[in-house]
């Protein structure tokens, strides 16, 4: 009996290599008949006795275990076929998780799991302990458990498809940040996206902790459930085991005792959604045993992660701002929040099926133009203009376009906002690859108007 790998993606690559390495048959398949084999996919090939597929017909009865790629939907045919022939299927992080030894902090939400991840790592490190940062942050925990111990600690960013495909996996600390509508195009319904993430905490028991997001209604009934130690984060109310804000300072809570972080002014990132997101990876830190002075001292040295509200440079007065994480309506929305106003924003991009009509409502007066591309642009710009959006709207083919219509419109103190509210699937690899794209044009535009 062997393993299927499906996806030739990073976690498919990475999870050979860990079965590879522990002397596992495995058999390596993807469903699209075109893609060309990776080279790290041939290489292993010529030198270990593995199967390679592509679309074709296989006979999934030869295989017990099936790991599966994020990007593959459980609903896929060959993922029902190799359930039905009695595979067990699980994720890539489900199968490092039952080879890691260390301790995983698990990392979920909407919005916001990567700056909380990125900033947890961080905290961890400077405080003295072993750590990976990993998941789906972009390294795959598969390929972070070299040389790790009892004693590592995995602060790992976990997303829903991730967790649908879980069975043992228990994160000695969970962290569910907030739920919005995201990636139904997936789940199908809200009801299963929130499943799926407050799947997390379901093998945790009363020796693990959740820490959780309090004002998000839907974020508190699901924790309601855990059978983990709960410390809840809130913007708004003191918290007796949690984290929260109050008269400008970050303030820690563990059975009563309370510790100042710092004061949010000493904080670098924008927005109040940064704060919870500070509040949770600190927190975090403290159950671990980091010290107070430690972690306050990691948080105000702390910058904007890469292509999260991340400011590129001023052209003419004008700021240019790259959100390309902004992959949904309500991290889009988020990223106009944290911002003044003034704002010439740069949407579209692959279709999730979200509700732009919604999006539009929540500008706040703070849009004064939209500059549309990719996939979503035609119902972009119906559904907000439905929603009663007056300001221009321009229909662009190129995001090089985007930038050149909002940077000749954009008028000195406006800011220049990359923020799709959409995946970018349609014309990218990635958001990395969408955002890189923008900061070289910003790059270009501010050569040639030098000021
Ligand atoms: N594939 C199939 N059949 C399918 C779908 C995909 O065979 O039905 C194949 C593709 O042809 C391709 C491979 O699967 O060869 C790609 O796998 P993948 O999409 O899972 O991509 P990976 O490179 O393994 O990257 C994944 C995550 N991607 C997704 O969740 C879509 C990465 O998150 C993550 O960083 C990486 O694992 C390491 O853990 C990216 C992401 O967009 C950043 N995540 C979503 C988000 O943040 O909103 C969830």
């Amino acid at each position: 009996m062997s393993t299927i790998i499906l996806g030739f993606g990073k976690s498919g690559i990475s999870a050979m290599r860990l079965l590879l390495g522990k002397g596992q048959d495995v058999t390596m398949y993807d469903t699209r008949k075109d893609i060309e084999v990776p080279d790290d996919i041939s290489k292993a090939k010529s030198k270990y006795d593995i199967k390679v597929y592509a679309g074709e017909d296989i006979d999934v009865s030869a295989h017990d275990l099936a790991v599966i790629s994020p990007g593959v939907d459980p609903e896929t045919e060959i993922v029902r076929k190799l359930k039905d022939a009695g595979a067990e299927i699980i994720s890539e992080l489900e199968l490092a998780y039952r080879y890691a030894k260390g301790k995983f902090i698990a990392i979920t939400g909407t919005n916001g799991k990567t700056t909380t991840t990125t900033l947890a790592g961080e905290i961890f490190k400077n405080a003295g302990f072993d750590v990976r940062i990993c998941g789906n942050i972009g390294r795959p925990v598969s390929e972070s458990l070299e040389n790790s111990n009892e004693d590592t600690y995995f602060v790992t960013e976990v997303s829903s498809f991730q967790l649908e495909a879980i069975s043992k996996f228990k994160p000695f600390i969970s962290i569910i940040l907030n739920i919005t509508e995201d990636h139904l195009d997936r789940h199908k319904t809200m009801e299963n996206y929130i499943a799926a993430k407050c799947r997390v905490f379901e093998n945790q028991d009363e020796r693990d902790s959740l820490i959780y997001n309090a004002d998000d209604e839907g974020v508190a009934k699901c924790a309601h459930g855990s059978q983990a130690l709960k410390y809840a984060i809130s913007l708004k109310n003191p918290q007796k085991n949690g984290a929260y804000l109050k008269d400008g300072k970050l303030i820690l809570a563990i059975d009563g005792r309370t510790q100042v972080l710092c004061d949010a002014k000493d904080v670098n990132l924008f927005g109040e959604h940064n704060i919870q997101n500070i509040l949770a990876a600190s927190l975090a830190a403290l159950l671990a045993g980091a010290s107070i002075d430690s972690i306050g001292n990691t948080v105000k040295k702390f910058k904007a992660v890469e292509h999260r509200l991340e400011y590129v440079d001023t052209a003419c007065g004008v700021k240019y701002i790259n959100d390309s994480k902004g992959t949904n309506v309500d991290a889009s929305t988020i990223a106009i929040k944290a911002l003044p106003g003034g704002i010439h924003l740069i949407a579209g991009g692959y279709d999730k099926g979200a509700d732009f009509s919604e999006f539009a409502r929540g500008f706040d007066g703070k849009v004064k133009a939209l500059y549309l591309f990719g996939a979503t642009k035609e119902r972009f710009e119906k559904e907000v203009k439905h929603a009663g959006f007056e300001g221009r709207i321009s229909v662009c083919n190129t995001l090089r376009e985007c930038v050149e219509k909002a940077s000749s419109s954009a008028a000195s103190g406006d800011i220049v906002l990359l923020s799709p509210a959409s995946a970018s699937w349609d014309m990218y690899k990635s958001f990395e690859e969408r955002g890189d794209e923008f900061k070289e044009l910003v790059v270009e535009l501010k050569e040639r108007v030098k000021i």
